[in-house]
């Protein structure tokens, strides 16, 4: 596929801001800022960023626990999501969700969610009303491997299916489920063998690999919009820190997490985009920078922000 210099340098920056956001949201958990456990996304960015690079703005998503990066690359304010780690007033949820229940419906992202699998039912519901009222919007729900052994992904992927709903489900296979090494969870070598059951399109691609991600979001997007239906993608991917941050990982060995930092998505695209399409490292490094500051900045914002006002617990429960 043919790209232009702005589009590489915009897959680019947005690896680097989801990178760049789940580091300061490190050092915060650490500073013991963040309540609660938080679920980075590092190692998996090609993913957020190149799924997102092929959705339209008036498309939604539904995310999971492992969420900062989808919300990120759907439009959400960085400073709303530190925000809203912090449970500040000026959070993308006014502090009520927190890390794992982050959303951001200005930007159609239905949210992240505590129950692996819950968010797919919510993408097929957006889905059927896309249908229904002709909107023409697509949906994509994001889950991991771990999902697939959940009823929800089976119901999900049915009903999609039979009714040829305009959703594609977006599966991270980073692994590890927890500590469940999907060499045993999983019964099949490709998560995406699965879609057979349903007879929808199922394929697995290289989730470390942008364009890869990308092209192939974008294929099953166009069809999906196309009224053609559902698809399957398998992202094969790994997660760099446990499985929230701070878990000890005695299921996998230290040398394993070296071996696939090394494939890190994000060196191999500066690889390609210096090699392959003679970008100068000093235009990258600006991006780099440049992302930087805008964590430091959300960061700031977050931490100068108002906590909630206890009296108003109960506030934003119930619609009006
Ligand atoms: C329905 C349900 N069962 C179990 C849990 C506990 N739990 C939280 S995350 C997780 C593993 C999820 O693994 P996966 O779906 O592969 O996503 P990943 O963490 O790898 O991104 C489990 C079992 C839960 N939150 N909800």
């Amino acid at each position: 596929m043919d790209y232009t210099k702005q589009q590489l340098l915009v897959f680019y920056r947005e690896m680097q801001r989801i990178r760049q956001f789940e580091e300061a949201a490190i050092v915060l958990w650490d500073a013991n800022m963040i309540k609660g456990s938080i679920h980075p996304y590092l190692g998996q960015e090609a993913i957020a960023a190149g799924v997102c690079q092929a959705l339209q703005e008036d498309d939604y998503i539904v995310s999971t626990h492992r969420g900062h990066g989808h919300c990120l690359a759907k439009g959400a304010g960085p400073g709303s999501m530190m925000a809203e780690l912090l449970g500040k007033t000026t959070g993308c949820c006014r502090g009520r969700g927190g890390s794992m229940h982050i959303a951001d419906v200005g930007t159609r992202n239905l949210g992240a969610n505590g129950l692996v699998a819950g968010g797919l039912g919510f993408g097929v519901g957006a889905a059927l009303t896309s249908k229904l009222k002709k909107l023409g919007y697509v949906t994509v729900a994001f889950f991991g491997e771990g999902a697939t052994g959940e009823g929800m992904f089976h119901e999900s992927l049915n009903m999609a299916a039979i009714w040829k709903l305009p959703i594609v489900f977006v599966c991270e296979n980073n692994r590890y489920s927890v500590s469940t090494d999907c060499n045993y969870s999983v019964p099949v070598a490709d998560v995406s063998e699965r879609a057979k059951a349903y007879g929808i399109p199922g394929v697995t691609a290289d989730g470390n690999d942008m364009h890869a991600v990308y092209e192939t979001a974008g294929e099953y997007i166009k069809r999906a919009r196309n009224g053609e239906g559902p698809a399957l993608i398998e992202y094969k991917t790994y997660r760099w820190e446990g499985h929230y941050h701070g878990e000890p990982q005695v299921y996998r060995t230290k040398e394993e997490v070296e071996e696939w930092k090394k494939a890190c998505p994000i060196l191999r695209y500066e690889k390609v985009l210096t090699q392959d399409y003679k970008i100068s490292v000093d235009e990258l490094n600006e991006i780099k920078q440049a992302a930087v500051r805008e964590m430091e900045e959300a960061v700031v914002f977050a931490k100068d922000s108002p906590d909630p006002v206890p009296g108003t617990v109960f506030d934003y429960v119930y619609a009006d």
